[in-house]
């Protein structure tokens, strides 16, 4: 079997008890990594001068070895706040008003990807297959390819891609479409994103279709094609379950004192429908108000890239409306939105999961939403909550049994909170079994075989991902998005 090679902008690298400090997906590439042997690579979260940057920094855990570098102030400033941020997240996820295009930034862009290039090739051997994840890395492997490098190299991209109206508004669009086509795997969150990519090469008359999901461009193919990516689903279940047992768990029941709780969990990002939810809530306690001081909404929300200016002042947003709606509609004994910005250790996450009656998933566009899933392998069987999930998210192709919503409709979703809420045990039990079955066909290892199987094609066939043990699991670090 190839030594496997992962590469994503940042990197989940263990503890010093050697447990992972990270969520489903860190577990199921180190578990592919630990069985086949690997090295991860990405930028150590550091900045320093030019000339300061020193050699890779290697660690070693069992089979696998991490490199991280650091990059220059400038470097973070133009490729990751600059063009990653601020021009591919806001376009990928339809808001070509907030993209802010820089010669300087894409110029950047491109020059961190070639000096990630750089740190990578004294290390790639001939067998190895290489796994590059995310809209930070895109131009990678073409870089690597100016190098002479032949091995598979796929691509996985964790955000949605949008439909050709939106992508090829970005001034470098060609140049980020065809330094896809240098892979050999493309791998989406939906078909619907794939087939958005497809059309953007269409239009831009950029290499052939040759079927659904094989394409050629001069002499290269190249497949694209969706893998929805899963959770942890048997693992976070079971921490759901043992959580029950807590002290925060208790603490937490008494505190909410017979109120239903609703729950929102979601990194702090305009993409994620905060506001439109907010307002939702509060037009349900409105036109229910026999529903008030019976709910309690907990939205958990950490900062996350607080250096962009649209980040800083959603989070100023999102505390004034929630201060708002308390201070219009709570009472001397009841707070109708407990908001809270920090992060969660998994098992308090999984905890306050399964004791919520209803999870509130709106993003305006999500590339698949994994909280979604959490919430749902969390529940009880005997009396599970229910999911409301925006149909914009990629978990809405596979959850089919959540109540899916319009999360631009403000008065849409509030109803749907009142019908969720008012669902019969029996409707519950019957939607929650549906979606199990769906994120237990395909859950994190099975994306993870599926992609890699796909990226070996000609190596005799990967055996199953190993699962690991529980106690790699409970840390609290996601590696994208963030
Ligand atoms: P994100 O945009 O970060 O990921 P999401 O899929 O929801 O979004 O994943 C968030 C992860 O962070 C979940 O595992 C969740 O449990 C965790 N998390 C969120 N808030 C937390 C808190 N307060 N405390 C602890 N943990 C918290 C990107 C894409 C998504 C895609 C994922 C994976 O934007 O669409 O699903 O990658 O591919």
């Amino acid at each position: 079997m190839s030594r496997l090679i992962v590469v994503s902008n940042r990197v989940p690298v263990p503890d010093k008890r050697g447990t992972a400090p990270a969520g489903g997906l860190a577990v199921a590439l180190q578990s592919a990594l630990e069985a086949r042997g690997g090295l991860w690579l990405g930028w150590s979260g550091q900045s320093s001068a030019e000339e300061a940057i020193g050699p890779l920094k290697m660690l070693k855990d069992g089979n696998i070895d991490y490199a991280l570098t650091d990059l220059t102030e400038r470097d973070v400033e133009e490729y990751y706040q600059g063009f990653a941020n601020r021009v591919l997240w806001p376009i990928c996820h339809y808001r070509l008003d907030l993209a802010e295009y820089g010669r300087r930034e894409m110029t950047g862009y491109f020059r961190v990807n070639r000096f990630f290039a750089s740190r990578l090739l004294p290390l790639i051997e001939e067998d190895d297959l290489i796994w590059i994840h995310d809209y930070h890395l895109i131009p990678l492997a073409s870089e690597l390819r100016r190098h002479g490098v032949r091995n598979r190299i796929g691509f996985f991209l964790h955000i949605p891609w949008p439909s050709p109206d939106v992508f090829l508004a970005m001034p470098v669009h060609d140049e980020i479409l065809t330094s896809l086509t240098a892979y050999d795997v493309l791998g989406f969150q939906t078909a619907h994103d794939r087939e958005n990519f497809a059309d953007c090469l269409a239009r831009q008359g950029l290499g052939e279709r040759q079927d659904e999901e094989h394409f050629s461009m001069g002499d290269r193919t190249f497949i694209a094609r969706h893998y929805p990516i899963g959770i942890e689903t048997d693992e976070f279940a079971t921490l759901a379950q043992r959580a029950a047992e807590t002290t925060l768990h208790k603490r937490m029941l008494q505190s909410l004192d017979g109120k239903r709780l609703i729950i929102g969990v979601d990194r702090l990002d305009y993409s994620k429908g905060i506001t439109q939810r907010i307002d939702a809530f509060e037009t349900f306690l409105t036109r229910h108000p026999d529903s008030q001081r019976q709910v309690t909404l907990l939205q958990i929300t950490p900062k996350s890239r607080s250096e962009v200016p649209e980040y800083e002042a959603m989070q100023r947003a999102v505390a004034e409306q929630a201060g708002r709606v308390n201070g219009a509609l709570g009472t001397v004994d009841w707070v109708p939105i407990r908001y809270v910005n920090r992060s969660l250790r998994r098992p308090a996450l999984a905890g306050l999961y399964r004791m919520a009656k209803l999870a509130l998933v709106t993003p305006l566009r999500d590339g698949m939403n994994l909280v979604a899933k959490e919430f749902v392998a969390a529940q009880s069987e005997e009396d599970p909550g229910v999911l409301l999930l925006s149909r914009f998210a990629g978990a809405a192709q596979e959850l089919k049994d959540a109540i899916l919503v319009n999360p631009y409709d403000v008065e849409g979703t509030a109803d749907a909170m009142a019908r969720a809420l008012a669902l019969p045990v029996e409707e519950r039990r019957d939607r929650w079994r549906s979606m199990m079955k769906a994120l237990r066909a395909n859950d994190v290892f099975t994306w993870c075989d599926r992609f890699l199987r796909d990226l070996s094609t000609g190596e005799p066939k990967a055996g199953a991902l190993a699962r690991p043990r529980m106690a790699a699991v409970g840390g609290r670090t996601p590696i994208s998005g963030a």
